[in-house]
């Protein structure tokens, strides 16, 4: 199995500028080595190109994009980096894409589901569950799995994933910020979803083995979403949305574990590091560990 690293660096999809630069803190914080000390083999791809907001004539709340800004140059980044993605399990490797803001699952999500049925599984403080009639805030950072799934305005997008990725296979876990509209499609589609309080109840392991069982039941594979606000703010500082109570470092590292141990593993990405609200690039450590954790590092 090779690894192969794709960079989406964007911020279009988030309030607060900085998440563009979450690839190269990646790879500053040594994610080939910390592969590669684990035993598995990586390739990186580089960055896709993606035009600075500064550099666009787009007007945040153009009206034809209503309440989703730079919705056009999201859709543009994720169409070329579902490209990427499905190439790279065109010829075997396991794409993992560093971001970014977390607008960029769709173009994963995409990619994944390509020539593929999928799940995936989303450990996320957020649901990511708004549309752009829904959401309160205009950022697509909140918005990727409605428009993966089609809900709302995404339901003419043509990067819906439908059938390849439906609602049945996904998984949200660790939630502890979820807006109204939110809850209502979480039970209206029936969607499976762990707060951070069932973890606290049931333990992540038993959380982690339901949400595999879940998203990989009748797939080819899952893809695994980490946005970095999943951790609690004192592991993981450097993000842009933080909300304190998440995941601790050693929860994080057994929910990874339990995915290598699935085998089930198709795609994987890790969002919303913010390098301007970091520690010392100790958020983009973090991620490379679990990713390595993830691939199937083992101490013995
Ligand atoms: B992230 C929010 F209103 N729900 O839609 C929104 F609380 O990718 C936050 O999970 C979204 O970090 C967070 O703007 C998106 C808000
Ligand atoms: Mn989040
Ligand atoms: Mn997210
Ligand atoms: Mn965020």
């Amino acid at each position: 199995m090779t690894v192969r690293i794709i960079g989406a660096p964007t911020d279009y999809g988030a309030n607060r500028r900085g998440v563009d630069m979450g690839p190269s803190a990646i790879r500053y914080a040594g994610l080939a080595e910390e592969l590669a000390d684990a035993g598995i083999d990586s390739r990186d791809h580089g960055d896709l190109a993606v035009p600075r907001a500064e550099e666009l004539d787009s007007d945040r709340d153009a009206p034809e994009t209503g309440s989703a800004k730079f919705l056009r140059e999201t859709a543009d980044v994720c169409s070329r980096l579902a490209d990427e993605v499905s190439e790279a399990l065109a010829v075997g490797d396991v794409p993992l894409v560093l971001g970014g803001d977390h607008s960029i699952g769709i173009g994963s999500l995409g990619g994944s589901a390509r020539n593929a049925d999928i799940g995936a599984i989303w450990f996320d403080a957020h649901a990511d569950l708004n549309t752009p009639e829904t959401t309160l805030s205009g950022n697509v950072h909140g918005m990727p799995l409605s428009a993966a799934l089609g809900y709302g305005a995404f339901a003419d997008m043509p990067w819906a994933t439908a059938p390849r990725f439906r609602a049945e296979n996904l998984v949200l876990v660790g939630l502890r910020s979820v807006d109204p509209a939110e809850r209502e499609l979480i039970e209206e589609r029936d969607i499976a979803a762990y707060t951070m309080s069932e973890i606290d109840d049931r333990g992540i392991s038993a959380v982690v083995e339901e949400a595999i069982a879940t998203a990989s039941a009748g797939v080819d594979g899952i893809h695994v979403s980490l946005d970095l606000d999943w951790l609690d703010p004192t592991e993981a500082p450097g993000v842009g949305t933080p909300v304190r109570g998440g995941a601790t470092y050693r929860e994080a590292h057994a929910a990874m574990e339990h995915v290598a141990a699935s085998g089930a593993l198709r795609s994987m990405e890790m969002v919303e590091i913010n390098p301007t609200l970091d520690q010392h690039n100790g958020t983009a450590e973090l991620a490379t560990e679990l990713a390595a954790s993830a691939f199937g590092k083992t101490v013995l």
